[in-house]
C-alpha cells in the first residue's frame, strides 16, 4: 500500500535533520515485523500518553512542574529494547517516557501526576519523583544532573555484587555541562562501572540552544579525557539507538566499563508547560516534525514493506488511546492520598 499523500518522512536509513550523523557507522538494526509494531505501539503509547497529560495539565488536574518527552519517543524504546531483566534505569524530570517504557503502567504514571492514592509515589511525588523497583526504574530526579551521579553509584552496586547488569543513566544537553557529571565519568572510568550515560541532547536546555552555551557540542567526545567512548547516535531512528544500545551493552557488561552515547533528538513541546518558547521558530519545530518524527518513520516503513495496513495501525492506536483513556479516568477517580499519609515514606 502507498504511504499517506501528507506524510513527508523519508524511510531511508537516517532522518534528514541537519544535525543527523551518526559515528558507529551508522548502523541500523534490522528490525523484522513483531520489531517494527512493537517500536509502534510503545512510540505511540508514550506520545499519546504526553498528549493526554498536557490536556489534564491545561484543564487543572495535574499541578507542579510537567516536562512532556513528545519528540524523543525513539530514544528510550530503542534502548529499552536492547536491555535485559535486571538493568537499571534512571533519567531527570522529563520521565514519564521513560517509565512506560520500562513497563510501568499508565494508570500508575498518569495517577502520581494527578496526585492520586494508585500513583507510584502515593500521589505524594508527582511528575519529578517516580520510581519502580519492580520495574527497576530509579527516578525521576529534579536536580539536573542529579541522576547521573546516583546512575553510577547504580552501576557501582551492580559491580561490587558481581551481578552482570548494567544501569543506563539518561541526561541532556544542558546537563552534561554540569560538574557532577565529570565527577561520575572519572570514577566510572577508573573503576571500570558498568554504566551507559545516554545525553539527550535535543538541542535545547530550557530556552538555551546548544550553541550559546556548549564549547563542545559533541556530546559523545565529552569522556574523552577520561578515555570513556562515545557515539553520536541518530535518537530519531529507533533502529540506529538499538543498534547502538547494542554495541553499548556489549561493551559495558563485558567488564571494559562506562560508554557514552549521544542522542540527536528533540522535543517538540515546550521545556515544560509553562513555556512561552520565544527562543525557536515554529517553523523550525516544524521541519523536525514533518522530516524525522520517529513514529512516523516506523509508519512508513511498515506500509512501505506491506506489514501493517491502515486498518491494522488504526487498531493499534485504538488500543493505545483506550489504554490512555483509562489512565485519565482512573487518574482523575481515584483519591487524593490522606491526611494521615503526610508523614509516611519521608525520612526524618
Ligand atoms: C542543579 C539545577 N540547576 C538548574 C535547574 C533548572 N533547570 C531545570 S531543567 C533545566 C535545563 C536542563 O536541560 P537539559 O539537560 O538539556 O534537559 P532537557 O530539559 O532538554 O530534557 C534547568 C537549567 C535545576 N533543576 N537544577
Ligand atoms: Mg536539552
Amino acid at each position: 500500500m502507498a504511504p499517506r499523500k501528507t506524510a513527508t518522512v523519508s524511510s531511508r536509513k537516517t532522518s534528514a535533520k541537519p544535525q543527523s550523523k551518526q559515528s558507529n557507522g551508522g548502523a541500523i538494526a534490522d528490525f523484522d515485523r513483531d520489531t517494527e509494531l512493537k517500536a509502534y505501539r510503545e512510540m505511540l503509547l508514550i506520545r499519546r500518553f504526553e498528549e493526554k497529560a498536557g490536556q489534564l495539565y491545561g484543564m487543572g488536574f495535574i499541578g507542579g512542574f510537567c516536562h512532556l518527552y513528545i519528540g524523543q519517543e525513539a530514544v528510550v524504546v530503542g534502548m529499552q529494547f536492547a536491555l535485559k531483566e535486571g538493568d537499571q534505569v534512571i533519567t531527570g524530570y522529563r520521565d514519564h517516557g521513560h517509565m512506560l517504557a520500562t513497563g510501568m503502567n499508565a494508570r500508575g504514571v498518569m495517577a502520581e501526576l494527578t496526585g492520586r492514592r494508585g500513583g507510584y509515589s502515593k500521589g505524594k511525588g508527582g511528575s519529578m519523583h517516580m520510581f519502580s523497583k519492580e520495574k527497576h526504574f530509579y527516578g525521576g530526579h529534579g536536580i539536573v544532573g542529579a541522576q547521573v551521579s546516583l546512575g553510577t553509584g547504580l552501576a557501582f552496586a551492580n559491580k561490587y555484587r558481581g551481578n552482570d547488569n548494567v544501569s543506563v543513566a539518561y541526561f541532556g544537553d544542558g546537563a552534561a555541562n554540569q560538574g557532577q557529571v565529570y565527577e561520575s565519568f572519572n570514577m566510572a572510568q577508573l573503576w571500570k562501572l558498568p554504566v551507559i550515560y545516554v545525553i539527550e541532547n535535543n538541542r535545547y536546555a530550557m530556552g538555551t540552544s546548544t550553541a550559546r552555551a556548549t564549547a563542545q557540542a559533541d556530546f559523545s567526545k565529552r569522556g574523552a579525557s577520561f578515555g570513556i567512548p562515545g557515539m553520536q547516535v541518530d535518537g530519531m531512528d529507533v533502529r540506529a539507538v538499538k543498534a547502538a544500545a547494542d554495541e553499548a551493552i556489549e561493551y559495558c557488561r563485558s567488564g571494559k566499563g562506562p560508554m557514552i552515547l549521544e542522542m540527536l533528538t528533540y522535543r517538540y513541546r515546550g521545556h515544560s508547560m509553562s513555556d512561552p518558547a520565544k527562543y525557536r521558530s515554529k517553523d523550525e519545530v516544524q521541519k523536525m516534525r514533518s522530516e524525522s518524527d520517529p513514529i512516523e518513520q516506523v509508519r512508513l516503513r511498515l506500509i512501505e514493506k506491506g506489514w501493517a495496513s491502515e486498518d491494522d495501525l488504526k487498531s493499534i492506536d485504538k488500543d493505545v488511546r483506550d489504554i490512555v483513556a483509562d489512565s485519565a479516568d482512573f487518574a482523575q477517580a481515584d483519591p487524593e492520598p490522606d491526611v494521615s499519609e503526610l508523614y509516611t515514606d519521608i525520612l526524618l
